[in-house]
């Protein structure tokens, strides 16, 4: 654990400063965040083409919800920029681990018993809906934790009838501590156990809540006390305002006593980028910007697309002014070995 020292308590959680730990002599080395990412390259079908999605603003994850061993695309949007409503998709892998490929045409829309999932997220500019998978309940399915980023975190439970075209069940994980417009969300691993946690981002990242993963077996949940357990990280500081995502990317993070993570940040242009932060003794730095994305409102997750046990960061953009919907995808491949690997293909 590189969590240290509780602070105080406020609506029920622990409040904690990241890295506080002593540094063995000599092991302060910086990295390079070139050596931990490639470029950035668009997502695109068996033929070359990039891949538009046609939907609004999405969030992009990596998972393989059919368990085929091929890893896919789970992407949270919404119908079009005219709308606040949401709906998630899943997009099944054309191509291999090794060399993706993706088509919007074969996307698969989640839905309910009652019919295709639609989420109210709040505006139709600036609600999200951010999303990543666990397998909950232990029982092979994965499922999809979502940030409306308004008013309601969920978990739709996917109910194990079909691999290929599943269904799910949504449930109320906690309601926000405010209905407010940007309520964002992250993951990764927070507190260096090796376990994805969930993390809520209150009013644009004014707070960083951690609510701890917990393993068992093959499956990862998050704490099912929502808000009322979790930990607030107290660092201050420079920070991205949404979609923060912890990982030990270097390798070397724990050794180096600092707790490494990758969000969308407001640069000095007042564009949003994808930008790589540490902190260190409670003092969170932005050390590189590593990508000025191509269209508007980047929403990104860390998560290995293609299975090499090297983290990815997988984000999207998307042109709105004059081309609604016109959002694509985008990855950049992980270089350093730091992730459980998926099963083969
Ligand atoms: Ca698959
Ligand atoms: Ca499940
Ligand atoms: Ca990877």
């Amino acid at each position: 654990m590189r969590i240290a020292r509780i602070v105080s308590c406020g609506f029920g959680p622990t409040v904690v400063m990241l890295s506080l730990g002593a540094l063995a002599a000599g092991a302060e080395t910086g990295v390079k965040p070139e050596d931990l990412f490639e470029k950035p390259v668009a997502l695109a079908g068996p033929d070359g083409t990039p891949m538009v999605t046609g939907k609004a603003q999405g969030c992009p994850f990596a998972a393989d919800y059919d368990g085929d061993g091929t890893i896919d695309l789970v992407l949270g949007a919404k119908d079009g920029m005219d709308t606040a409503t949401g709906g998630i998709w899943l997009i099944p892998n054309l191509g291999t681990n090794q060399k993706p490929a993706f088509s919007f045409d074969k996307a698969f829309r989640v839905a309910e018993a009652a019919g295709p999932t639609g989420v109210n997220c709040g505006c139709k500019s600036s609600g999200h809906m951010l999303v990543q998978c666990v397998d909950w309940n232990n029982d092979g399915f994965l499922d999809i934790v979502l940030s409306d980023t308004y008013q309601r975190t969920s978990i739709l439970l996917n109910d194990g009838t079909s691999r290929g075209n599943p269904t799910f069940a949504m449930q109320k994980f906690f309601d926000m501590e405010k209905k407010n417009h940007a309520m964002y969300a992250g993951g990764g691993d927070w507190d260096g156990d090796g376990v994805t946690d969930f993390l809520h981002m209150p009013f644009a990242g004014a707070n960083f809540k951690l609510v701890k993963g917990i393993r068992e077996g093959d499956a990862v949940k998050f704490q099912e006390d929502g808000l009322q357990g979790c930990t607030v990280l107290d660092f201050q500081g420079q920070k991205p305002r949404k979609c923060a995502w912890a990982w030990n990317f270097s390798g070397t993070a724990k050794a180096r006593g600092v707790t490494e993570f990758v969000g969308v940040a407001v640069g000095g242009d007042g564009q949003e980028e994808i930008a790589f932060f540490e902190v260190k003794d409670g003092q969170s730095r932005q050390v590189a910007t590593l990508a000025k994305p191509e269209g508007s409102t980047p929403l990104l997750t860390a998560s290995d697309l293609n299975g090499d046990g090297k983290m990815d960061i997988l984000y999207s953009c998307g042109v709105f002014k004059n081309e609604h919907d016109k959002t694509r995808v985008w990855v950049m491949y992980g270089k350093v070995a730091n992730a459980p690997v998926a099963a083969a293909d």
